[in-house]
């Protein structure tokens, strides 16, 4: 099915946010567009969709599988003012407006793993990619990119993945729009969005804890080669992930792939 812009952007006037969206059938990444967008003084609020990407960006290098006509692959473009340590708590902010998109389209089983997947009973619906355009050593603009897979088959999922990722059509039995999604998670964003500028970070981390299954268990870390244990005891004021390890002490994670252990 094709995607309607024109319904989308004409239900997205005179909001907090001046959304201004970019549609594009085919693009390698709609955040390497968006960061040229930045770079060209873009402004805040422009957002970048595309029905299918060629060279879709996840983490550290990764692909992300952005088949045409099934899926949401959104890029926003955001000019707060922060440290570039502080990034990663915007991903976190992204994941509480992806969740609450979603769990609002799927009633059970949704909920957010740090540092970037929604995930449905357990199975990776989403995931977020934030990258930043520097200037003068200052955080000029972020993109906060977020692929969601709306009505993918499992079956078209590569083989490597096709266990561990889902869609929501997958989950819920039915077809979505992915307009509707896209508007609802354009809504969920700026909502959240305005809480993280009047009000900072830790409302955005009570609300990240409280839509996760991690706190209290037990998780591995990988980052690289090395793997971190311990307990989830909560998230730091950066969007570090704090673990106690086995003897008690509290280690700050800040960046790798985390795996829920059983038990
Ligand atoms: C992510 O990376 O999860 C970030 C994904 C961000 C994608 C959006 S789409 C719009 C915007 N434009 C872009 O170019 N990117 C953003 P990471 O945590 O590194 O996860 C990547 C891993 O997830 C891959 O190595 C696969 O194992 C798996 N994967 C790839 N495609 C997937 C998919 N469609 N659904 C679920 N899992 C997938």
């Amino acid at each position: 099915m094709g995607f309607d812009v024109k319904a989308l952007q004409s239900r997205l006037v005179g909001r907090r946010i001046d959304w201004r969206l970019h549609f594009l059938d085919t693009v390698d990444s709609t955040n390497r567009v968006a960061l040229d967008l930045a770079r060209k003084g873009a402004p805040e609020g422009t957002i970048v969709l595309a029905d299918c990407q060629t060279a879709g960006r996840g983490r550290l290098h990764r692909a992300w599988q952005s088949p045409p006509g099934c899926n949401l692959y959104a890029s926003l473009l955001i000019r707060p003012e922060i440290d570039p340590a502080d990034a990663p708590q915007l991903t976190l902010m992204a994941g509480v407006a992806a969740e609450e998109t979603l769990s609002a389209l799927c009633p059970e089983g949704v909920g957010l793993k740090w540092p970037n997947d929604v995930l449905i009973r357990g199975r990776k619906v989403c995931g977020i990619l934030t990258e930043l355009r520097m200037a003068g050593g200052a955080v000029a603009a972020v993109v906060v990119g977020i692929g969601v897979n709306v009505n993918m088959p499992r079956a078209d999922f590569d083989p490597a993945y096709r266990e561990t990722a889902t869609s929501l059509r997958e989950e819920t039995g039915q077809e979505q729009s992915r307009e509707e999604v896209a508007f609802r998670l354009c809504e969920s964003f700026e909502k959240w969005y305005e809480t993280f500028r009047c009000e900072g970070f830790s409302p955005v981390r009570e609300d990240w804890l409280a839509r996760s299954e991690m706190p209290g268990r037990r998780v591995r870390v990988l980052f690289r080669d090395e793997a971190q244990e311990g307990r989830v005891i909560g998230i730091d004021h950066d969007g570090a992930l704090l673990i106690a390890d086995d003897l008690g002490a509290t280690r700050r994670v800040t960046a790798g792939d985390a795996d829920i252990m059983k038990g």
